[in-house]
């Protein structure tokens, strides 16, 4: 068996060599012209949401919201629902939400609230589940 003439040839050897290496160097990234990442951002921004550790937790826990607060304007709380059953913490009275609640969070049990800003002012707080429930935070 012989095989063609072609492949005994040097010079096509060479020109398959030639062709091969063309090909691999086509499918290789061009790697001179990627961006540079900016440097330092993207760390830094995904760092600082979601996390509670400087709130003020106001705990519900036997279908109350504890003792009524006193607290500077600019803190910054969460409410956690301690219970085994659902709650509400919503601005508002005696189980309804005020016409300009600035929060009324739903918290199924062992849920914590969002974060609020508490600005200088009053702010009652009720449950719309269990009208009795009441808490007034003064905020100086
Ligand atoms: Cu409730």
């Amino acid at each position: 068996m012989h095989l063609p003439s072609a492949f005994r040839s040097p010079l096509a050897v060479g020109a398959l060599a030639i062709a091969l290496t063309a090909a691999l160097a086509a499918c290789s990234p061009a790697s001179t012209t990627s961006p540079e990442p900016s440097a330092g951002e993207s760390v830094a921004e995904s760092a600082a949401a979601s996390t509670n550790a400087d709130a003020t937790t106001i705990v519900i826990s036997g279908n109350s919201f504890g003792d009524d607060l006193t607290l500077p304007a600019g803190t910054v709380i969460v409410f956690r629902n301690d219970d085994g059953h659902g709650h509400t913490a919503t601005e508002g009275e005696e189980g309804t939400a005020a016409a300009d609640a600035r929060f009324d969070f739903s918290l199924a049990s062992g849920q914590t609230s969002d974060q609020v800003v508490l600005e200088a002012g009053t702010y009652h707080v009720t449950c719309k589940i269990h009208s009795s429930m009441s808490l007034t935070i003064t905020v100086e």
